[in-house]
């Protein structure tokens, strides 16, 4: 359901206020811990503002379905006062940004999202102080009164008149997008098969190139497309765009505005994530990223969780191609997580500071130790250099990269104090059949 006008009128807000003064309470504190680390780095010769000025800088996109309870197969257990709309939605990621100041931007998933008027959602957006990040199309499932299914495919569909379909969708997505100053698409597609024998393999993925052809020749002069891969679910014998050799072989066939999307959950159990990074940073095909973690397969688990050394050897790379200069190095970041059992405000929060955290170890690396390490064969003190990083508590840097952009010293606990969503509850009341269900 789309909110209209209403929206518009007071709601309830934490105030840049309320954040200073609850921030009085943790100052004193974070001035001896920012000191003491200031000292502690300066002894290696790193200078703490350069670091600080590196996160007040980096952001992370939120999703615009993150801010809803996700749910698993089995079921949904709904929040209160969960947003009903795309207004409310981008009201809750105002607030996961006031709170941490990275998450300037929301991507939007069509037609979950769409609006009745592009021009009421972005002045909203722009009143919240929000942009729209890349868009994101649907065509995993079959919406009220749609001509073709999309049971057995979209883009890679046998039949000609559904991948048709699929395509006209994310031409529209990027029509939306372009109204609203987004300048990417991301296509991910649950199309596969669940039987041996089902698709003709060849067949299934010449399909869906034919179709992104045509999708590719919709796309702005700048703008990107980034194709997001998923070996398995919800197809579960085999996908269409199961893992990033496809996806890289795709984006290369489409040409130069198609990049390859990594979703830290979308790769088989013990697979070295961060040497695919490293290839696509390579071979210049790497697009962006939808952060989250897992322990089994697309479980969708807040970001640096469960394998936080993963998440910062990814940066590793990161960094590493940022401070070499690689030509046209711009990935896109983006967190796709669903939440279950916590506000998904205080996950989504929680994570875009864990993103910081692995950006702004991943700066501490001292890489030219590194390189010498690597030279000398030297593989003790070459992870040594790594986890050095990897273990200085750079919690102050974050707090006070925060803290100068108006942010909380402590994201949850002002959240928790301000009473955010007790008041949503209020203005939000429970709706049958919100439509940002399982993901
Ligand atoms: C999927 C994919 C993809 C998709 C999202 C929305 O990660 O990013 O857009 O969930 O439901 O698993
Ligand atoms: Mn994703
Ligand atoms: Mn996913």
């Amino acid at each position: 359901m789309v909110l209209t006008k209403n929206i518009m009128s007071t709601k309830f807000e934490i105030s840049d206020d309320f954040i200073a003064e609850q921030n009085k309470k943790c100052e004193e504190f974070l001035a001896e811990d920012f000191e003491y680390l200031a000292k502690k780095l300066k002894r290696k010769n790193i200078e703490i503002e350069k670091i600080v000025g590196k996160a007040q800088n980096f952001q992370v996109a939120v999703p615009s379905w993150g801010v809803g309870t996700g749910g698993t197969r089995f079921a949904r257990f709904p929040g209160v006062g969960e947003p009903r709309g795309v207004y409310e939605k981008l009201e809750d990621c105002a607030t996961i940004n006031k709170l941490v100041r990275s998450t300037s931007a929301v991507s939007l998933h069509i037609p979950w999202d769409k609006p009745e008027s592009v021009d009421e959602l972005n002045s909203f957006a722009k009143s919240k102080g929000l942009k729209f990040d890349a868009m994101n199309s649907n065509t995993f499932q079959d919406q009220l009164g749609q001509k073709h299914s999309y049971k057995f495919g979209s883009l890679s569909h046998a039949d000609q008149d559904t991948r048709r379909q699929a395509i006209e969708h994310n031409i529209e997505c990027i029509e939306i997008g372009r109204q609203i100053g987004s300048q990417a698409l991301t296509v991910w597609v649950g199309d596969g098969s669940n039987f041996a024998g089902q698709t003709n393999f060849r067949r299934a993925l010449e399909n869906y190139l034919e179709s992104m052809r045509e999708i590719y020749a919709a796309i702005p002069a700048d703008w990107r497309m980034f194709i997001e891969h998923k070996f398995y679910e919800p197809a579960f014998y085999s996908s269409v765009i199961n893992d990033w050799g496809t996806s890289y072989i795709c984006a290369r066939e489409l040409g130069e505005k198609a990049f390859c999307l990594v979703d830290l959950g979308h790769h088989a159990p013990n697979v070295n994530i961060e040497q695919i990074v490293s290839r696509l940073i390579q071979f210049e095909k790497l697009g962006g990223f939808h952060f989250n973690d897992s322990k089994y397969g697309d479980d969708d688990l807040d970001a640096g969780s469960i394998k936080p050394f993963q998440l910062f050897l990814i940066f590793n790379e990161l960094v590493d191609a940022e401070l070499g200069g690689l030509p046209d190095f711009n990935p896109s970041y983006m967190l796709d997580q669903s939440h279950n059992v916590t506000d998904p405000i205080e996950s989504l929060a929680t994570s875009a500071v864990e993103i910081v955290r692995a950006f702004v170890q991943a700066h501490l690396v001292d890489r030219e130790k590194l390189t010498e390490a690597q030279r000398k064969g030297d593989a003790i003190t070459a992870l040594a250099i790594l986890k050095e990083a990897f273990t200085t508590d750079v919690s102050a840097i974050l707090a006070v990269a925060r803290e100068r952009g108006g942010g909380a010293i402590d994201p949850v606990a002002v959240y928790r104090a301000s009473g955010y969503r007790a008041e949503k509850a209020k203005e939000r009341p429970a709706q049958i059949g919100i439509s940002a269900g399982i993901i």
